[in-house]
């Protein structure tokens, strides 16, 4: 027979169990709720659009290392008047004292994260961009800019000039038209990563990235990655052979796996020493590379981490890092990441092929196509050999890819 305490125990045990019941599943709902909201912000930042106010470096949904909370700015519309919009004129490499060199390795809105490559370490600090440097900033700072520091008694070193660049990884920016806005600078080599399978490989994509890069002056490296899921002989021949078709072009082409480990070494001669960032669509496997490459990389420090976590004077995120002790760096910013989907359309196509230039004029129609128009100037010369036949067969096969 129980006893009234004995019940009162169990009734507390049950009201305590339901109570414990109750939490977890509350917990269970809030980390759902918390997972739906991440989901939602890694959508937003997907669509999100250039003319945003975000900052590369700063947010995104890659998550190498360390966040670091975004620095916000109002949108302020100011009528400037055009001519303060341009970029201020680049400086000749000859004309800098290499004691005031620095590189851009990360970026806020009016500020530069820099490592003083004329003390030779890889500390890193803030320095504010001067006044033509910030109106301009899309377009005139990059990470991998070599900038010209003004070291300031009692205050934050300044920004106030860029050292000509090699190369630019540049987007259209869609808050003024013609103008570009660069997100990166000085880069040599772009992994151009397509997937075998998931997402399914598609060479015309991997075209377009190609003839963007090109623009630019950044050699590209095509990688076919996970190829760890190709099945069958057959297939396997098959990615061979659209990898051959790059090679023809003098365009270094390879199979990797972080799977099996195949082309890791390969690649990562292929870019040592060298400054390189990983550009291609979500999911096929960016991150996985560039850690297998290189191993786990950390926005806090700008190095691959090594369980030094110590703070620095900074607070604007690295998105470049010194992978090695040979000079191997990777650059990693959502707005690389992204490059090169929205950037080629039917309208800037030609732009991209501007030794098409001179044949053009001689199209009969204005807005000539150069694919199936009566009399074009650019088939004909294609024909002739004026025009390299690999530029004209790139520029009909990326056409026919393009939408609209
Ligand atoms: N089997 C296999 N899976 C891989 C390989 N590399 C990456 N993956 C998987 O592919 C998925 C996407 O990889 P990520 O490295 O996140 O791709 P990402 O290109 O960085 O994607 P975003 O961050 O969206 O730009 C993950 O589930 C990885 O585990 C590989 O070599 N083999
Ligand atoms: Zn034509």
């Amino acid at each position: 027979m129980e006893s009234n305490h004995d019940k009162e125990k169990q009734v507390a045990r049950h009201l305590a169990g339901n109570a414990k019941a109750r939490s977890l599943a509350e917990r269970k709902e809030l980390k759902a709720r918390s997972a739906e909201r991440r989901v939602e912000r890694m959508e937003r930042a997907r669509r999100r659009q250039p003319d945003d106010d975000d900052f590369d470096g700063l947010d995104g949904d890659d998550e190498v290392g360390t966040r670091v909370p975004p620095q916000r700015v109002k949108h302020v519309h100011v009528r400037v008047p055009t001519a303060a919009l341009e970029p201020p004129e680049p400086i000749p490499e000859s004309a800098v004292d290499a004691r005031d060199l620095a590189l851009v390795t990360g970026l806020a809105p009016g500020r530069a994260r820099v490592r003083d490559v004329a003390v030779g370490e890889t500390d890193e600090f803030d320095a504010d961009l001067d006044a033509a440097l910030a109106r301009t900033q899309r377009a005139s700072v990059a990470v991998g800019d070599r900038v010209v520091l003004e070291r300031r008694v009692g205050g934050r070193p300044r920004v106030v000039g860029v050292v000509e660049r090699r190369s630019t990884i540049a987007r259209a920016d869609g808050t003024r038209a013609g103008a570009e806005r660069v997100v990166a600078a000085n880069v040599d080599r772009a992994l151009v990563v397509a997937a075998a399978r998931s997402p399914r490989l598609r060479p015309r994509l991997v075209d377009r990235y190609l003839i963007a890069l090109e623009a630019g002056g950044v050699r590209p490296i095509v990688c076919v990655s996970k190829v760890d899921l190709v099945e069958t002989a057959a297939e396997r021949a098959e990615i061979e052979a659209i990898l051959d078709e790059f090679r023809a072009l003098e365009v270094p082409a390879l199979c990797v796996s972080v799977e099996s480990g195949e082309g890791l070494d390969d690649l990562r001669a292929l870019v040592r020493g060298q400054t390189s960032v990983l550009v291609g669509q979500s999911g096929v496997g960016k991150s996985s590379l560039a850690n297998g490459l290189f191993g786990a990389l950390d926005l806090v420090t700008g190095r691959v981490r090594d369980g030094d976590g110590k703070g620095r004077h900074t607070t604007t995120a690295s998105s470049l890092f010194e992978v090695d002790d040979a000079g191997t760096r990777l650059i990693d910013t959502p707005g690389v990441r992204s490059f090169g989907l929205v950037d080629v359309t039917r309208n800037s196509l030609e732009s991209f092929f501007p030794d098409f230039d001179a044949a053009r004029a001689s199209c009969h129609f204005g807005d000539c196509g150069h694919v199936d128009e009566p009399d074009c100037g650019v088939r004909a010369a294609a024909l002739a050999g004026e025009v390299p036949a690999r530029r004209y067969e790139a520029y009909v096969r990326i056409r026919a890819s393009l939408d609209g």
